[in-house]
């Protein structure tokens, strides 16, 4: 199910930066190699940028959303050093090329590990899925009763496999997890994962949004040092589901912090798109372009309580 269409490719060509190469993009975010004096590609650099680009609905929607890319940055900087006790970032500085200012960050290039590290504080999505048919989230038994939107007693682990391009992430078992990474470094890759979910929500629950799940991403440094490092985006709305607080209410779908205007327009009749259909959607009018803008920017200075 949903393999490759050709609309899901990046809208954007990838920039050309004197003195880097484009080596991947992904749906929201391109990577770059620096390159040294002799032009050969640094062996221990990455250039990390996130696009305007938003997806809803597994497309990719048009047009950008101009000023997301630098929001989802600068939080995710933020929450680097908040969390910066618990584990090591691959931050090296924010120093970038002009064309990608405030949106670009060099980090150190890591050894990835070939799992999507997920936790779940609340029960939506595949989770919840997971939970009514068979009781249990990722080998965890829960209580009884518990509806989409129901806080979890703890944070749970829910570890996929990182699927090729345009494809979805299958859920992995802890023995997979444990079979690729070897259980200690299973265990500790677990209890990171959690901590992050723990410590987000103890800061964002404070500033009116919840998070209800988070994906993150851990390498290991190449010089041996060992440990695991907490590499591409953190606790941003494109890698966890952000629900506003004052909404909260178990037993339904709750909104979604950033995208509830872009997926409200999408199914209105306004849009005349049906989801349904296998057609690309139509592109957003301008008001819901700027009202998207305008929660990311929210997100952003509610919880690190700076102005954007
Ligand atoms: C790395 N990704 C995912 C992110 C994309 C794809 N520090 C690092 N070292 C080595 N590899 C990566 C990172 C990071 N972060 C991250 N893939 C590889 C990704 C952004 C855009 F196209």
């Amino acid at each position: 199910m949903c393999g490759v269409t050709t609309s899901d490719a990046p809208l954007d060509l990838p920039l050309d930066l004197p003195g880097y190469q484009h080596v991947y993009s992904g749906k929201v975010r391109d990577l770059y190699a620096p390159l040294d004096a002799q032009g050969d590609v640094d062996p221990d650099r990455l250039l990390l940028v996130a696009s305007n680009r938003l997806s809803a609905y597994d497309w990719m929607v048009t047009p950008e959303i101009p000023g997301k890319g630098e929001v989802l940055t600068r939080l995710s900087l933020w929450w680097f050093d908040q969390l910066s006790d618990l584990v090591p970032n691959h931050v090296i500085s924010r120093d970038v090329p002009a064309a990608v200012a405030g949106r670009g960050v060099l980090v150190r290039r890591l050894t990835m590990l070939k799992v999507e590290a997920i936790a779940r504080a609340y029960l939506t999505g595949g989770g919840l899925e997971e939970y009514n048919a068979k009781g249990s989230v990722s080998g965890v038994a829960l209580p009884e009763g518990l509806v989409d939107g129901s806080r979890l007693p703890d944070p749970v682990f829910t570890p996929t496999t990182k699927a090729p391009f345009g494809e979805h992430d299958l859920p992995m078992t802890l023995a997979e997890v444990e079979a690729e990474l070897g259980a200690e470094v299973a265990a500790e890759v677990s209890r990171l994962t959690r901590a992050i979910l723990v410590r987000g929500n103890e800061i964002a629950s404070r500033r009116g949004i919840l998070i209800a799940d988070t994906k993150v991403e851990f390498g290991l440094a190449p010089d041996g040092s060992g440990g695991l490092v907490l590499a591409d985006e953190v606790l941003t709305p494109d890698s966890s589901r952000f629900w506003p607080a004052d909404q909260w209410e178990p037993g339904h779908a709750q909104p979604s912090y950033d995208k509830q205007f872009v997926r409200d327009w999408l199914t209105s009749p306004e849009s005349g798109w049906d989801r349904g259909s296998g057609e690309p959607p139509p592109p957003l009018p301008e008001h819901v372009v700027e009202q998207t803008r305008a929660k990311y920017i929210e997100a952003y200075e509610r919880l690190t309580g700076e102005s954007f």
